[in-house]
C-alpha cells in the first residue's frame, strides 16, 4: 500500500473514533524530524544527553560484549541522525570489529543524510540504510536470519508502544534472532514526575510545535484544512502507570475537512486528540518484558544519575 494511502486511512480511522487519536509515527516528516532534532537539544529533554553519556562511558565494555569473533550486522531501529550510534560505530571501527551497519528509519531524508555523513566520517564502514517502519525492518531481519546480529533499539523508542504492542514487536524481533545474537535497548526510567513533564512541555514551545506539526502535515499531504491556531499542545504524566501522554486540544467548536478522506470531522471545544504515549520503566519491568519475549538481561548500563538505561539483552536458547 502506498505510504500516502496508509496515512490517509490511519488519520481517518483515528479521527473517527469516539476518543480521537493520531499515531505518533506520523510526527516524522521533514519538518517533524528537524523539530525532533531540536527537542533532543532542549535543556529539559534529558533523555538524549543521558543516553549519550551511557554510550560514551560504556562504549568499550559494549564493544567487548558485541565482539564474538565473527562478522555481524549492527541493525539500528529508528536510527534518525544516529548521533548516539556514531559513538559506538567509532569504537567498533577502532577496535577493528568485523561488522556492517544497517540503520532503519521511517524518514527517507534522515537515511540519506546519515549515509552521506557516515561516508565522510567513517569511510570504511559498510552501510546499508533501510527506509521503512519498524515492522518492515523485520523483513530485513528475516532475510538475513542465519547471520549474526546485534540489534539496537535506542532512545526509548520502545516507549511509544502500548504494552501489548511492545510485546508483539519484541517477540517478532526475537523470532528472527538466534543464540549469540543481542539486543541493546534504551529505556527511560521512572523519576521525578516534574522532570518528566517538563521534558514533554518545554518552555520554548518546541515540543508543542512538534505535536502541532502533525496537523500541518495532514494539511499538506492530505489536503486538510486544520486551523493550527485552534489547537493547543497538552502533556500530562501519570505516575501510577509511568506513562507520559501528549494531546492536541481543540480550543473551539470546529469542523475540519480532509480531502484525502473526503470527510468532515467535528471537534467540540476542549475535545482532545491523543497523539503520543512515552512509557517510563523500572528495571524489573524491563526484565519481565524481556522474559516474556524470549530475552535475558546480559547487562544494564546507566548514566551517572540513573535517569536512563541501555539494557543489553541476550537471546535465550
Ligand atoms: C523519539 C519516541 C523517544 O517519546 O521521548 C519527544 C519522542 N515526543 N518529545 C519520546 C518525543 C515528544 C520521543 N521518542
Amino acid at each position: 500500500m502506498p505510504a500516502k494511502v496508509a496515512f490517509a486511512r490511519d488519520v481517518d480511522e483515528g479521527l473517527s473514533k469516539e476518543q480521537k487519536t493520531l499515531p505518533s509515527r506520523y510526527f516524522y516528516d521533514g519538518t517533524g524530524s528537524r523539530l525532533f532534532q531540536q527537542i533532543m537539544e532542549l535543556p529539559e529533554y534529558y533523555l538524549t544527553r543521558c543516553e549519550q553519556e551511557v554510550l560514551t562511558t560504556n562504549k568499550q565494555a559494549m564493544a567487548a560484549l558485541f565482539a564474538r569473533g565473527s562478522y555481524f550486522h549492527l541493525i539500528d531501529l529508528g536510527a534518525g541522525d544516529a548521533l548516539k550510534t556514531k559513538v559506538l560505530l567509532a569504537e567498533l571501527t577502532q577496535q577493528k570489529l568485523a561488522f556492517d551497519y544497517v540503520p532503519v528509519d521511517i524518514s527517507g531524508d534522515a537515511m540519506q543524510q546519515l549515509s552521506k555523513s557516515l561516508h565522510n566520517e567513517i569511510p570504511n564502514l559498510k552501510v546499508e540504510a533501510v527506509v521503512g517502519e519498524y515492522f518492515q525492518s523485520l523483513d530485513w531481519l528475516q532475510e538475513n536470519k542465519s547471520e549474526r546480529k546485534v540489534v539496537l533499539f535506542l532512545g526509548s523508542n520502545i516507549g511509544n508502544f502500548e504494552e501489548p504492542e511492545s510485546i508483539r514487536f519484541l517477540t517478532s524481533v526475537r523470532s528472527y534472532l538466534q543464540p549469540g545474537d543481542q539486543l541493546l535497548m534504551g529505556v527511560d526510567l521512572r523519576k521525578d514526575p516534574e522532570m518528566i513533564l517538563k521534558a514533554y512541555d518545554d518552555a520554548s514551545g518546541i515540543t508543542a510545535a512538534f505535536n502541532l506539526n502533525l496537523l500541518q502535515r495532514i494539511n499538506k499531504e492530505l489536503g486538510g484544512d486544520f486551523n493550527v491556531n485552534q489547537f493547543r499542545h497538552y502533556a500530562m504524566y501519570n505516575p501510577l502507570e509511568g506513562v507520559m501522554r501528549s494531546f492536541l486540544i481543540s480550543l473551539s467548536d470546529q469542523d475540519v475537512h480532509i480531502q484525502g478522506s473526503n470527510k468532515t470531522y467535528h471537534f467540540n471545544a476542549w475535545e482532545a486528540i491523543h497523539t503520543e504515549n512515552s512509557h517510563k520503566y523500572t528495571i524489573p519491568q524491563i526484565k519481565m518484558l524481556g522474559q516474556l519475549c524470549g530475552f535475558r538481561i546480559e547487562k544494564v548500563f546507566y548514566d551517572s544519575k540513573q535517569l536512563f538505561a541501555d539494557v543489553l539483552f541476550a537471546v535465550d536458547q
